[in-house]
């Protein structure tokens, strides 16, 4: 056993007694005792309060009452008035029958699974570039095993390959050691919210309506969502007039204003912002000297020609803003885009602007999670760096892209157009993103049938929605409105064949609604 010199065991007494003074190691045995002795049962009421006050519509009580409806068509098929249950509630493309990209799946399978290579039939089932890239990542990978632990901020040359991508895509150069490399961007997200959140007292502007893993992330660490609403009638429009009042209203209120929050493409409004919409913010966060935290998960999900997406890093660096002007950081996930790949979890955040003693912290607070999942590491790596011209895969890779981001914008349209030929609904554009979150204003009578049923509207019209059709959406509630104004999120994913039932479904459904609601 290595035995410490004096002075160094000296150091690490110190270090211990440290710890052990600070409040996560008990103080004494005697302390100990007696709280064993006062036993608190664990209930709802001695669990952690922020526990209870983050919620997550996305997958709330509207999906719960959907999966028990599921289980009855199961044991009994003829007792509903539908024969299945469409999960149009979460934005999950291959639950709904999305095909993975056959390059991707063929890369991970290569390097899940390496004797593969060295069996000639691969080489007439796989591509050639495929099979070029699995040595690639693998020579990379320590042990070339994906079964072992990474570096805790993510594998360093699928890193390279990211920050190589991320060049690319912006023109301006990025460092693969900004890149934190993290299971999908919803544990980045947490990680910088724990990261800046101190007490109730510091707060980060979230746009209204937003995605909830932003308001649960800041109630589970303690801080305060301080909202910034979208304009509806212009399309979902950030306005930065409506940034700087909500951040002076929150300022005379105690509180010290952090981090500003902007989803782009949004969720669930699906807008997608201008280049001088950004330039604004990035000003806006300059001077306020807040962190941005640029949402950019939906960055390959733009369907309409006349927008295109703009990284904040980007716009930030063509305003001549570099490090010591501004910090930023970019989400990006393997769940969205035209890939899907939810359950894969992989993604990442770009980090930058920020000390290298702060670095060091986030890295720290990677590594107690000791690594991201392999397969998602590999995913990033592709998604960021996929077939180009040339390689053997980059014709059926081009095809299969395509083919879904096309689909994609048709299946909005229609969705869209069939909500705004509803009576009392309007429904903006789905620029970007995944869905659609129309606004639905319903008759008096509605109201106070969902005031008897001690339910919101929204929530109220989507549960008969359900029963009615098997359709299920997420009630606006889940994201925050304008107070007064109702609205719902339905995803853009149900296969296009099935579009067309879809319409009709909730086309009946609604004039059966508001005939039997009407004033
Ligand atoms: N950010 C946004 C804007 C999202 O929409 C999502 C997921 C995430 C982050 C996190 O995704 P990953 O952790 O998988 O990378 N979207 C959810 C939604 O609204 N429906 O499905 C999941």
């Amino acid at each position: 056993m290595r035995r410490f010199a004096s002075g160094g065991a000296k150091r690490v007494v110190g270090l211990l007694q440290k710890s052990l003074s600070s409040s996560s190691f008990l103080a004494s045995s005697s302390s100990f005792s007696s709280s064993v002795m006062e036993r608190t049962p664990i209930t709802v009421d001695t669990i952690n309060p922020k526990v209870i006050k983050c919620e997550y519509a996305v997958r709330g009580e509207i999906v719960t009452h959907a999966q028990r409806l599921q289980q009855e068509l199961k044991t009994n098929p003829k007792s509903l008035p539908f024969d299945e249950i469409l999960y149009c509630n979460i934005g999950n493309p291959q639950s709904l029958g999305q095909q993975p990209i056959t390059f991707f799946r063929e890369v991970l399978a290569l390097c899940d699974h390496p004797c593969l290579l060295e069996k000639d039939e691969t080489h007439g089932l796989f591509s050639s570039d495929a099979i070029a890239r699995a040595w690639q990542i693998l020579d990379q990978i320590p042990g070339r095993a994906t079964g072992a632990y990474s570096h805790s901020q993510g594998i360093k040359g699928l890193r390279d390959a990211i920050a190589e991508g991320i060049a690319a895509r912006d023109g301006f150069p990025c460092n693969s050691d900004d890149i934190f490399l993290t299971d999908g961007a919803s544990p980045a997200v947490h990680m910088m919210m724990q990261l800046l959140i101190r007490s109730q007292k510091d707060g980060i502007l979230c746009p209204i309506p937003q995605y909830p893993l932003y308001s649960a992330s800041i109630a589970l660490h303690g801080g305060t969502l301080v909202p910034y609403y979208l304009d509806e009638a212009s399309g979902w429009g950030l306005e930065v007039s409506e940034l700087k009042q909500q951040i002076e209203n929150a300022r005379s209120k105690g509180i010290t204003v952090r981090a500003l929050v902007v989803i782009n493409p949004g969720n669930p409004t699906g807008q997608v912002l201008a280049e001088q919409n950004q330039r604004e913010v990035v000003d806006f966060c300059k001077n306020e000297g807040l962190v941005l935290l640029a949402d950019e998960v939906y960055q390959e999900n733009i369907y309409v020609d006349d927008k295109k997406f703009n990284s904040f890093k980007k716009v930030s660096r063509s305003m001549g803003y570099g490090e010591e002007d501004i910090a930023l950081v970019s989400f990006q996930s393997v769940s969205k885009g035209y890939y899907g790949e939810c359950g894969k979890r992989g993604g990442y955040m770009e980090v930058t602007g920020f000390s290298a003693s702060v670095r060091e912290q986030i890295y720290k607070v990677a590594s107690v999670n000791l690594c991201s999942n392999i397969s998602g590491q590999i995913l990033a790596s592709l998604v960021m760096n996929p077939p180009k011209v040339g390689d053997e895969s980059f014709d059926s890779y081009s095809a299969e892209k395509d083919g879904i981001l096309s689909s994609l914008a048709r299946r909005a349209k229609m969705l869209e157009d069939a909500f705004n030929c509803l009576e009392g609904v309007t429904c903006n554009k789905a620029e970007g993103a995944m869905y659609l979150f129309p606004r639905i204003r319903l008759p008096q009578k509605a109201m106070e049938a969902a005031d008897a049923a001690k339910t919101a509207p929204d929530a109220f019209y989507a549960r008969r929605l359900l029963e009615a059709t098997g359709i299920v959406v997420v009630p606006g509630s889940g994201f925050g409105q304008v107070p007064g104004t109702w609205h719902f999120r339905c995803t853009i994913l149900p296969q296009e064949d099935k579009i067309p039932t879809v319409v009709s479904k909730l086309t009946e459904f609604h004039k059966a609604f508001m005939a039997e609601f009407r004033d």
